[in-house]
């Protein structure tokens, strides 16, 4: 069973899919042995015969997967294949709030352009970026600064002279960059881990970015910076989408964009491609090919 259409050709090579939203599971099925969606809370109690939990995402903070691993249920997610694009949304996200853009935009369809050219900007080239989790993600987005000419920061599990910048404690990192941008999962650490008064760490006129999960933010507090005007922002991710605070939605300070970080057609490709290798794995009966691991209570 999918919970939608994914996108790609892969998801052909799977016999007998069923697309149907898991609110219109009615009641148990003891036909399905794999679920195909996307961080969504796994009904356990109705799908007795599931074997494999499939993520079409790197994502699985909704998933409860000790309690799938202790029904026998495996559960695979797609790591790797979204670097790329979800660090090429943060710069965009980046550049376009540095940058102005989409108030530029908006001047030159408003037929304003002429009487006004808007405020000048902040430059990125030369700026200090802050990277809040040097995984995966964080390193692609490190690689890509290199050529922005950024001097790089960031927090992380990787020991200290990592080539990639410096590491720095969070709170040391949020008063010293131009610009801060999330890359740690959503867990019970991360969770509200910019809280107001780490926000309150960040400089005057910075810039904060978030592609990874709202969640990871005290949201309430980053509105009231937004509108006090102190910070900018871009934001692809929020505490309960698609419900975005409706004080954010008049701000010049803030970019919105809809959860897009992974959503390019080659990377969502990559992700079904993966998504299928992991079903297929296991209704053969080998071992996944990316299993999310398991951890003790
Ligand atoms: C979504 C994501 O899974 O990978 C993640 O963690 O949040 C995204 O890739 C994707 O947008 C499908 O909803």
């Amino acid at each position: 069973m999918a919970t939608r259409r994914f996108p790609g050709l892969a998801l052909d090579e799977l016999d007998d899919v069923e697309v149907r939203p898991l609110e219109e599971l009615g009641g148990p099925r003891d036909d399905v042995e794999g679920l195909i969606m996307a961080d969504e809370p796994v009904p356990l109690a109705l799908l007795p015969k599931l074997r494999i939990v499939a993520n079409f995402g790197v994502g699985y903070d909704r998933i409860d997967v000790a309690a799938c691993a202790a029904r026998g249920v495996v559960v695979t997610n797609t790591p790797g294949v979204l670097d790329s694009a979800v660090a090429d949304l943060a710069f965009a996200l980046i550049l376009a709030a540095r940058r102005q853009i989409v108030d530029g935009d908006r001047l030159v369809r408003s037929g304003q352009w002429g009487r006004s050219q808007g405020g000048l900007a902040e430059e990125l080239t030369g700026s200090t970026l802050g990277i809040v989790g040097l995984g995966r993600i964080g390193r692609a987005v490190a690689q890509r600064a290199r050529g922005f000419d950024l001097r790089v920061l960031y927090t992380g599990r990787r020991p200290a002279g990592s080539d990639l910048g410096e590491l720095r404690p969070i709170d040391t990192l949020l008063s010293e960059a131009d610009i801060v941008t999330l890359h740690v999962p959503l867990t019970d650490e991360t969770e509200g881990m910019i809280d107001a008064r780490r926000l309150a760490l960040l400089r005057d006129g910075s810039c904060f970015v978030n592609t990874a999960r709202g969640d990871i933010v005290d949201e309430d507090a980053l509105v009231a910076e937004l509108v006090s005007g102190r910070i900018r922002a871009g934001l692809d991710v929020f505490a309960d989408e698609p419900h975005v605070p409706p004080a954010l939605l008049d701000l010049p300070n803030v970019v919105l964009t809809p959860h897009l970080g992974s959503a390019t057609r080659q990377t969502r490709e990559a992700m079904s491609r993966l998504v299928v290798d992991n079903v297929l794995a296991v209704a053969r009966g080998d071992p996944p090919l990316t299993p999310v691991p398991v951890k003790p209570d």
